[in-house]
């Protein structure tokens, strides 16, 4: 995922929509969200989707705050696989495939398992969660139809 803020997909185009698109790739943990409030403040007439997994997630919560402060017009999809998982990968890479239960616990997010729906709430923002392709069509349609911040967590 490229760190710096994009302009729309064709996914994005296919809805009819024209939003301006941010991911935070594991290089760079903050590169999401803060970004993402220069975009719409910047370009209040598009929609901002921002793309985010659950460890990066957490070396900003606070910008969730900023968003429904401003009211802007952003919907987050929160990637949550309660994990490092890049930093899983990357003990394969370097040939440990099997590793043991401290370095396991070290790279595992999931105890306790973070409420992203309740945080979000916690800082103002609307927010579900969702485990099904079915559910998470309805919920991202609904946030690009709103206006002002959104959150779904995507459990995956
Ligand atoms: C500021 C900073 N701190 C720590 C790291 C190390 N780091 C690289 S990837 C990663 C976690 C990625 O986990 P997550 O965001 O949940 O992505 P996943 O691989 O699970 O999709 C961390 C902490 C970093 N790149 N930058
Ligand atoms: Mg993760």
């Amino acid at each position: 995922m490229n760190p710096s803020p994009r302009a729309g997909t064709s996914t994005h185009r296919r809805l009819g929509h024209n939003p301006t698109t941010t991911s935070a790739a594991p290089a760079d943990p903050s590169a999401g969200r803060f970004p993402s409030a220069g975009a719409a403040i910047s370009s209040p007439d598009r929609k901002v989707v921002v793309l985010e997994s659950d460890g990066s997630g957490m070396y900003n919560p606070q910008s969730l705050w900023t968003y429904a402060r401003e009211q802007l017009d952003i919907v987050v999809l929160i990637f949550a696989n309660r994990k490092y998982q890049i930093l899983r990968n990357e003990m394969s890479n370097v040939g440990v495939p099997d590793f043991g239960p401290k370095a396991e616990s070290l790279l595992d997010i999931g105890n306790p398992a973070i409420d992203w729906v309740s945080l979000s709430h916690g800082m103002g923002v609307p927010a579900t969660r969702v485990e099904t392709i079915e559910d998470l069509d309805r919920d991202f349609r609904a946030g690009l139809a709103d206006s002002g911040p959104r959150l779904i967590e995507v459990l995956v």
